[in-house]
């Protein structure tokens, strides 16, 4: 994996050797892998330390639980080679603070907002509260939607010093170098790239697209 690179890829594969297949051809051109639960069901909690081998893996289980099942949730993923976490805040802080507590070394993520038209309903209409809340936890990263730039801008001007990880890449609409002029400072992306014929290809597209407004 290279640090030139703010590309995160989705692995969400429900085959285990596809996923490792497609991690093997694109790892040494981009920043992390995502893993999430279809891929995670199927291989079991080892996927987390084979993928491992080719880099940081992040694990996106998206946790919204009591305080206890959150810290059991988070220590197998550290226990299994795990180099990042997200989680949910919308559970409370005590929730969020046991994954905090639990990841050790790891990188905890926090979702304040999320990229899918129903996020609307609920979560995005109190997502500068949660984004508080987790700042007040100390949080160092939290995943904002790469497609719809006016609340990543808000999430931006409210956490100047936060790392802020965007989905909405590609398959949900956002592209790249808009994500990255409007505050993200790593993109995600799935669909459009293991579903693409040229999965390195659609890696370099992105990574080019990326340093092109990064280094203007
Ligand atoms: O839409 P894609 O195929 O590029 O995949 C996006 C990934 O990011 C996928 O794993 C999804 O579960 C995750 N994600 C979102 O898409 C939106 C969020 O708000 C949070 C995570």
């Amino acid at each position: 994996m290279t640090e030139n690179s703010r590309l995160i890829v989705a692995l969400d594969l429900k085959v285990p050797d596809k996923a490792l297949e497609l991690a093997r051809e694109v790892h040494n051109e981009i920043f992390a892998i995502k893993i999430n639960w279809p891929l995670l069901m199927v291989a079991g909690v080892g996927i987390i330390r084979e993928l491992s081998s080719y880099g940081k893996v992040i694990c996106d289980l998206k946790i919204a639980d009591i305080p206890n099942t959150n810290s059991l949730i988070t220590e197998n993923v550290r226990e299994n080679g795990g180099w990042g976490i997200i989680t949910h805040t919308f559970t409370g802080s005590d929730s969020l603070s046991a994954v905090i507590d639990a990841a050790g070394d790891m990188k905890v993520f926090a979702v304040v907002s999320m990229s899918h038209p129903g996020s609307d309903q609920f979560i995005n209409p109190v997502s500068m509260d949660l984004l508080k809340m987790a700042v007040k936890q100390k949080i160092g990263g939290v995943i904002a939607p790469g497609n719809d730039l006016a609340m990543l801008r808000k999430i931006r001007e409210a956490g100047k010093d936060l790392i802020i990880v965007s989905p909405g890449i590609g398959a949900q609409g956002g592209n790249p170098a808009d994500a990255i002029m409007n505050g993200s400072d790593y993109i995600i992306a799935g669909r459009s790239i293991y579903k693409s014929e040229d999965p390195l290809g659609e890696v370099r597209r992105i990574n080019s697209a990326v340093s092109a407004v990064i280094h203007k």
